[in-house]
């Protein structure tokens, strides 16, 4: 049996409370949930994301694509590729009461609006290197309060303005545009481990330089509309062991109700609802 870590992960929070944050992100771009991943499941993820990194034994820059202010960062792609507790992690329903009321598209039909019709982008567990200039995640930006995708920044090691933390500009999501080099109302986001950031990527943000010699590993893990083109081909990526464990939840989550059509003779929707999933019941695209 595979174990189900779903509901235990992270801890239940109040409406109010829920309230709080998603008022948060809406009006300054971001939100921090502070011991939202318990200690036994911190330290489980901890231990996952060092052991994968020192089996995957890659600089950064051994990479295709790698840009050079990342040399210096350590890097863990594909998580939820590697591990079923990393999709627990994303499918959590008290992560998803904060982020589903934002991040739903309510017009999306084929999936009831009680359920995610958001998918994940990315699971990545990265530790700082050099610094990393202010920029957005989302391409795009846009004045309006609807964001198109979220960074959830787990931190599993304390964080502060020595080794490598976040910073963003608060309220920078509603400007319109793309970031100014320099800029006064920079703000060093400290963390603890277990901590949650989640922010709108449209913010302005970056990271310090890690001046230290020890690690800030985060786990950052992508979540978009469901529209977005992810990462990585994470539909070729999940091993047969680990899809056929998931749920329906968790296989949306993952991209398999948005594939683009074959042929219009198959469907003309990119959008489709859980019943196509039962077309993957015993395989994963995995080839
Ligand atoms: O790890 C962080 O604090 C932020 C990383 C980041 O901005 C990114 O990967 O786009
Ligand atoms: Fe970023």
């Amino acid at each position: 049996m595979v174990k189900f870590y779903g509901t235990q992960m992270l801890k239940k929070i109040k409406k109010k409370e829920r309230d709080k944050h998603i008022n948060n992100i809406y009006k300054f771009g971001y939100t921090k949930i502070d011991q939202f991943l318990k200690t036994k499941y911190r330290n489980i993820l901890f231990k996952k994301v060092v052991q994968e990194f020192k089996k995957t034994n890659l600089k950064t820059s051994e990479y295709n694509g790698a840009p050079k202010r990342s040399s210096k960062d350590l890097l863990v792609f594909n998580l939820i590729g590697k591990d079923k507790i990393f999709i627990d992690l994303i499918s959590n329903n008290n992560l998803e009461q904060i982020i589903r009321p934002i991040l739903n598209d309510p017009f999306y039909n084929k999936i009831p609006d009680k359920y995610p019709n958001y998918i994940v982008g990315a699971c990545t567990a990265r530790s700082s290197g050099k610094k990393l200039d202010l920029h957005i995640d989302s391409r795009i930006p846009y004045k309006g309060s609807q964001p198109i995708s979220f960074l959830l920044l787990f931190c599993l090691e304390k964080m502060d303005g020595k080794n490598g933390a976040t910073i963003l500009v608060p309220k920078s999501h509603l400007s319109g545009t793309f970031p100014q080099k320099k800029n006064n109302n920079v703000k060093v986001v400290k963390g603890e481990p277990g901590d949650l950031l989640i922010f709108d990527t449209r913010i302005w943000h970056g990271t310090t330089e890690n001046k230290t010699s020890n690690s800030r590993w985060t786990i950052n893990i992508v979540i978009t509309q469901w529209w977005i083109k992810q990462q990585l081909n994470i539909l070729h990526s999940i091993p047969k062991k680990i899809f056929s464990k998931l749920s329906n939840k968790q296989k949306q989550l993952l991209g398999f109700c948005s594939i683009p059509p074959d042929s219009v003779k198959d469907r003309i929707s990119v959008k489709t609802g859980y019943e196509i999933l039962k077309k993957y019941k015993t395989n994963s695209l995995v080839n």
